[in-house]
């Protein structure tokens, strides 16, 4: 691949955005890209998956205005398009995803930081949906997800001003869980992975399953999906390891039976 990288580690995936000279900006090659390894390692089984950007400066400065240029309204529906569907393969996927963020999150940038589960920030990340700035709007799902994220008011402020959220901000604001400031946030990302990984995967899916599926539903149909899938653990080696555990006061070992 050309645009990015991707390994694993202990169970763990780790997708690395790689065109630090443009600040991991996000071009076709690299959405191409994601797409394909999202898809390849959709059943693979991995306890969570992290996102980063190579080098320190940015986890991704936005889509890649170069390319954007010359969009005709159709070249730009297609774009918007193809990176939709991408981040919802990420918002989506089995296991809980972290962006691990140092430097410029910015546009697309921060899209596809939203579009994970966790967003963890190092003291430098940069967080903003500047698109207004060049006359454009979010595209890749920021209306919806920032929304979401922080309230229609604050928004609303921030991607019509276009303006910068320094790492503290972003944390008050709920785009990013944490700052890191011990160490390093890709290691942190890890050591989040590991305490996740710690409890009973097949109860670790699907609760993420039920909060994104019930995701713009109506309570009803959300309690409904929690219901059939609490039901649903009692069918499991894992819930009756677990319990047992409990009663028999030692640790659990889950199988992900
Ligand atoms: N696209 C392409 N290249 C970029 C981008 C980008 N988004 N960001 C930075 N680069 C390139 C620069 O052109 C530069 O390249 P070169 O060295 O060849 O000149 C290199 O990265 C380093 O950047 P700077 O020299 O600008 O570095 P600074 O430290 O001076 O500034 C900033 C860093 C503040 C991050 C600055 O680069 C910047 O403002 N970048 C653009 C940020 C931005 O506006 N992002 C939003 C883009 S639009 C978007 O994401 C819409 C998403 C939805 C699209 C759907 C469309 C259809």
């Amino acid at each position: 691949m050309e645009a990015l990288t991707f390994e694993h580690t202990d169970g763990i995936g780790f997708i690395t955005l790689n065109r630090p000279k443009a600040l991991n900006a996000l071009n076709s090659t690299m959405l191409n890209e994601l797409a394909h390894v999202l898809s390849e390692v959709r059943g693979a089984g991995l306890s969570a998956l992290i996102l980063t950007g190579s080098g320190d400066r940015a986890f991704a400065a936005g889509a890649d205005i170069a390319e954007m240029l010359d969009f005709s309204a159709q070249d730009a529906e297609a774009f918007s398009a193809g990176g939709q569907g991408v981040f919802e393969l990420l918002e989506s996927f089995p296991a809980p995803t972290i962006a691990a963020v140092k430097g410029f999150a910015l546009g697309g940038g921060c899209e596809l930081a939203m579009a994970c589960d966790f967003v963890l920030a190092s003291p430098t990340a940069v967080f903003g949906q500047p698109e207004v700035k060049l006359g454009v709007i979010p595209g890749f799902g920021g209306t919806q997800r920032l929304a979401r994220r922080v309230g229609r008011q604050r928004a609303l402020e921030l991607m019509l001003t276009g303006r910068n959220v320094k790492a503290e901000e972003a944390v008050a604001l709920g785009i990013a869980l944490e700052v890191v400031t011990e160490g390093d946030v890709v290691e942190a990302a890890r050591t989040l992975a590991g305490r996740i990984a710690r409890n009973g995967p097949a109860a670790v899916r699907w609760i993420k399953a039920v909060v994104h599926e019930s995701e713009g539903k109506d309570a009803a149909s959300g309690m409904a999906a929690e219901r059939a899938h609490f039901a649903l653990c009692f069918s499991t080696n894992d819930q009756k390891e677990g319990m047992a555990a409990f009663i028999e006061k030692r640790r659990a070992t889950f199988t992900g039976l």
